[in-house]
């Protein structure tokens, strides 16, 4: 049986290095399902990451994002970069979704291959949004992308762990925010490279830069890199080469002395621990922890008919007696 499952995955795996679009499809379904094969196609996968670039777009609601990186998208595919875009959340009341809706009908029509959009649904991701963020990512690098955009409202705590991942974070705000940049989430202010200050169309750009300039002279550097700000009017592609210059400067900062080798390192430590964490909450679950007994034990704990710091030893000593019976 397994080894049929890995049969099967090897092949999927292969033709989606090869560029095959609808083996891509496939093998994010897959992932996205968390089903029995996600981790074979991941770990078939793996040995064909590392190369592209992964940013991270995040920002409030209609800032612009879908606009921005679409415009990027263009720009590379015409240098003949290849580039898959990974938006989350596009169905917010705004035009995200309906614009990264034709632009997917668009690529099919067209049938350009080296641009590929994905939308991750928000609600339904077992295990969690970042995870699957995360992962999707990765088939689609694997597919032979140079860069991966990663489009996420930058609001809740899944979205700033989703933002971790990249190498790049471009964070778009809009004018007319008055002293909403504040506002904004603080763990987005800090992770950000690079500003985008989008809708310079519109009065107070020049403000929230000023706004964004005395943030960062209060904020400690990150490393020697200083947020570079850029403004765009992404609907007509105003600006937009200023922001593709500061994404090349950070690439040749992040290239120099390890930098992006240490910023990987870093993601790769917070993400083993958690998929420890969950492979051994699986561990538990198989070996006798059902929902059923957290929740029968969260009821006696919360009535005070059973201690916590003496339940909890007792339950891991189970599941490794458990474990240690089944070898
Ligand atoms: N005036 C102006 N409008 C813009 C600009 N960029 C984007 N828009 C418009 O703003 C609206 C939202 O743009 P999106 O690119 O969908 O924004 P988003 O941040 O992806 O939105 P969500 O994904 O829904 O959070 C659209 O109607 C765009 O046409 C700009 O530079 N100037
Ligand atoms: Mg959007």
């Amino acid at each position: 049986m397994t080894s049929f499952v890995a049969t099967g995955v090897r092949g999927l795996v292969e033709r989606v290095c090869a560029g095959d679009m609808r083996a891509l499809a496939r093998a994010i379904s897959l992932v996205e399902n968390d089903s029995l094969e996600a981790t074979d196609v991941l770990s078939g996968c793996f040995p064909h990451t590392g190369a592209a670039l992964r940013i991270g777009v995040t920002g409030s609601p209609g800032a612009g994002k879908s606009t921005v990186v679409d415009k990027l998208a263009q720009s590379w595919r015409a240098a003949g970069k290849r580039v898959g875009v990974v938006a989350v959340d596009p169905s917010s009341a705004f035009t995200g979704g309906a614009i990264l809706g034709d632009r997917i009908r668009m690529q099919e029509a067209i049938g350009d291959n080296g641009l590929y959009v994905r939308s991750m649904a928000t609600r339904g991701c077992l295990g969690g949004l970042a995870r699957a963020t995360a992962e999707v990512s990765q088939v689609i690098e694997a597919s032979g992308k140079d860069v991966v955009l990663i489009e996420t409202v930058g609001v809740g705590q899944d979205e700033v762990d989703i933002v971790r991942l990249a190498d790049v974070t471009v964070v778009v705000l809009v004018p007319g925010m008055g002293d909403d940049v504040q506002s904004i989430k603080a763990g987005i202010m800090e992770i950000a490279d690079i500003f985008v200050i989008n809708k310079a169309d519109r009065e107070g750009a020049d403000q929230v830069e000023k706004e964004i300039r005395a943030l960062q002279s209060l904020s400690g550097r990150n490393g020697s890199w200083v947020a570079s700000i850029v403004k765009t009017i992404a609907t007509t592609g105003a600006g937009v080469d200023g922001l593709l210059d500061a994404i090349e400067q950070m690439r040749e900062w992040l290239g120099a002395e390890g930098r992006l080798q240490a910023r990987r390192k870093s993601y790769w430590q917070e993400r083993i621990e958690e998929m420890v964490r969950q492979a051994l909450l699986k561990e538990a679950r198989t070996h006798g922890l059902s929902s059923e007994q957290f929740a029968e034990h969260a009821e006696r704990v919360a009535s005070g008919q059973e201690d916590p710091y003496q339940l909890v030893p007792s339950l891991v000593a189970q599941v490794f007696d458990a474990r240690g019976a089944h070898q």
